[in-house]
């Protein structure tokens, strides 16, 4: 429940226990606004339910987080996923129409809408075409352009293309959670000297959480204009140089091994933010280096807490 104060800005966030979600509550109770966090207890495909949430709260700004957000459990249940990413987020649109018109929402997609560009290609703008590769992207997809459609019809609706993004508290689902997280296994001796990956090759965009939680922040504020923005460093890297980055930190080399349930052919996917930026001044601020420092920091914190509880045992 809300914090209770009646001065701050009521917001309402779903899927506020997932990675985002618990870098952006604090962040907003911090800025004075009055949260409801909500996850799986309330099921974004119940509208009614959703509709009588948004009724009790009266929300001024909402952000969709709750989403099945993992591209190879999209592929193993795409008729799940469909249902949270697509149905969810019309629910949640046609709940906020109804019963919170007044209300900004943020909708969040992903830049997996947009597929893979060929190497050295130009950053993607939010003109750029939509071309989905997993049933992930296209549940994304889907969603996005059907908020488009609300937004037509006067909604305050934002949509937000975010490209990678990691930190604290990611699932090891996720490519550098998943390195940070078997760089302080090794180095705690849960496993042996050996790391497995999927494709070292492919170039992404990465973000710092906090940059992201930033970025999302900025288009909670009526000023800025209800558009699709994408948010990106603009920056492409092949994520093999952020594994080495995280062997440096911890003076580690094992071997690598390249587990084949992992390995996807090498993409290519860099955003351009300039919309992003010229609305709200927004630009990334924390070196990614930081980024996998706390990373990997999270996850020896982990990996101590299992070695000194009682009936640890190897993961
Ligand atoms: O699947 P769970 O138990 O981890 O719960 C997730 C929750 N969620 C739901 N909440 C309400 N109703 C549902 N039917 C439902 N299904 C899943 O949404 C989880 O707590 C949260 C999503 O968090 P993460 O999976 O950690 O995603 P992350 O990285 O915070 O991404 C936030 C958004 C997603 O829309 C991504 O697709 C996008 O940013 O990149």
């Amino acid at each position: 429940m809300g914090s209770g104060s009646l001065l701050g800005v009521r917001a309402l966030i779903t899927g506020a226990s997932g990675f985002v979600g618990r870098h952006l509550v604090p962040r907003l109770r911090d800025e004075g606004y009055e949260v409801e966090a909500t996850d799986r207890e309330l099921d974004v495909t119940d509208v009614s339910a959703l509709s009588a949430r948004m009724a009790a709260v009266r929300p001024e700004v909402i952000v969709h987080l709750a989403a099945q957000s993992s591209v190879p459990s999209s592929w193993k249940s795409p008729e799940l996923t469909y249902r949270i990413n697509y149905l969810g987020s019309r629910s949640i649109l046609e709940a906020t129409a109804t019963a919170a018109p007044e209300a900004r929402l943020l909708v969040i997609g992903s830049s997996d809408e947009y597929g893979s560009a060929e190497p050295g290609a130009s950053p993607f703008t939010e003109a750029s075409p939509l071309r989905p590769q997993s049933p992930y992207a296209r549940t994304k997809t889907a969603a996005d352009l059907l908020a488009a459609r609300y937004a037509d019809r006067g909604l305050d609706v934002v949509r937000v293309r975010p490209f990678n993004h990691t930190g604290p508290g990611q699932a090891p689902d996720f490519v550098l959670a998943s390195f940070a997280k078997q760089v302080a296994e090794i180095e705690g001796h849960l496993r042996e000297p050996v790391l497995r990956v999927g494709n070292l090759g492919s170039v992404r965009d990465f973000l710092d959480i906090g940059d992201v939680i930033d970025a999302y922040l900025s288009l909670l504020h009526r000023g800025v204009p209800a558009d699709v923005y994408n948010v990106a460093s603009g920056v492409g890297t092949p994520v093999g140089e952020h594994l080495h980055t995280l062997l440096d930190l911890a003076g580690l080399h094992p071997s690598i091994e390249v587990d084949p349930e992992r390995m996807r052919p090498a993409d290519f996917s860099v955003g351009d933010a300039t919309r992003l930026r010229r609305a709200t001044g927004w630009k990334p601020q924390a070196p990614i280096a930081g980024t996998l420092e706390r990373t990997l920091d999270y996850w020896r914190e982990q990996i101590r807490a299992i070695q000194s509880s009682p009936k640890a045992s190897r993961p």
